[in-house]
């Protein structure tokens, strides 16, 4: 793994993972690292938040089967943003199933994930079939994959022996995994670089009434050496102040990237 003072920059010229070197070099681009989760079940709601938050975002994450009125225009409409804004696309869909299942999850159904969203991720419980299937499907499209390696929820059973064994799976497949959803860096060796990009980022609450957990900016970033800071409640839930508000995360997050590589 590069140094966890290299740049962004420095990181994409060597990547190997094309999903990873297209993220870093956005992120050094628009200069954020900041990802919004826009958890929100309107379609209008969703497009009016991205549109809003777009100029100072690297990923928009979504959970697509939230949405009461989703249509194949909304999965146009916020392309069309992620072209006008610079930004990627992750599906938070979490997929945990058998590798047959998953790529049919990924690939079909209404909501067709893999031909639009340019990230999604997976829970490791089902083994290697589970990256194999999705593979399958996103590989030849150029998706990247995430494995959720820890969660920010309190009681959460993805620590010590299975976040290691998630590290492990993710080395077996480094042409299509490009990271973790983690709390932390995943690994110091020099021959990998995976992007670690962290929920349960907020700056003004330390959690919710059902086990969410909060870490600040510069917890995640400059002290933990995660990559992307993702926000939801934090920014979409004070919806007249999406703009000010994103700006003030990617500021934070930004400034804690700046010193961790000094
Ligand atoms: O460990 C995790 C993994 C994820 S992807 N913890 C999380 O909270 N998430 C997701 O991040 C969760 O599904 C939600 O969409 C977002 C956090 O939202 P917030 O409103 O608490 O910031």
């Amino acid at each position: 793994m590069a140094p966890k003072n290299a740049t962004y920059a420095a990181r994409a010229k060597v990547h190997k993972n094309p999903l990873a070197k297209q993220l870093l070099e956005l992120m050094e681009r628009k200069k954020t690292n900041l990802s919004i989760s826009v958890d929100v079940t309107s379609s209008e709601e969703l497009l009016r938040i991205v549109d809003q938050a777009g100029p100072h975002i690297c990923v928009v994450k979504t959970h697509i089967d939230i949405v009461e009125d989703f249509s194949q225009d909304l999965v146009e409409k916020l392309t069309a943003l992620s072209k006008k804004h610079d930004f990627l696309i992750f599906e938070d869909r979490k997929f945990a199933d058998i590798g047959n299942t998953v790529s049919l999850q990924y690939s079909s159904g209404v909501y067709k994930i893999a031909s639009w969203a340019h990230i999604t991720n997976a829970h490791a419980v089902p083994g290697d079939g589970v990256v194999a299937g999705l593979k399958k499907v996103g590989q030849p499209v150029g998706r990247g994959l995430l494995m959720l390696a820890e969660m920010s929820s309190a009681g959460s059973l993805a620590t010590g022996s299975y976040t290691t064994a998630t590290v492990e799976m993710a080395r077996r497949h480094q042409d299509f995994v490009m990271g973790f959803i983690a709390q932390r860096r995943m690994s110091e060796r020099d021959d990998e670089d995976f992007l670690v990009l962290t929920p349960g980022v907020q700056m003004e609450s330390k959690g919710d009434a059902m086990g969410q957990q909060y870490r600040t900016p510069q917890q995640v970033i400059e002290k933990d050496g995660c990559d992307v800071i993702i926000v939801g409640r934090g920014i979409y839930g004070q919806p007249d102040k999406i703009e000010e508000t994103s700006r003030m995360y990617r500021a934070a997050g930004w400034e804690a990237y700046q010193r961790r590589c000094t």
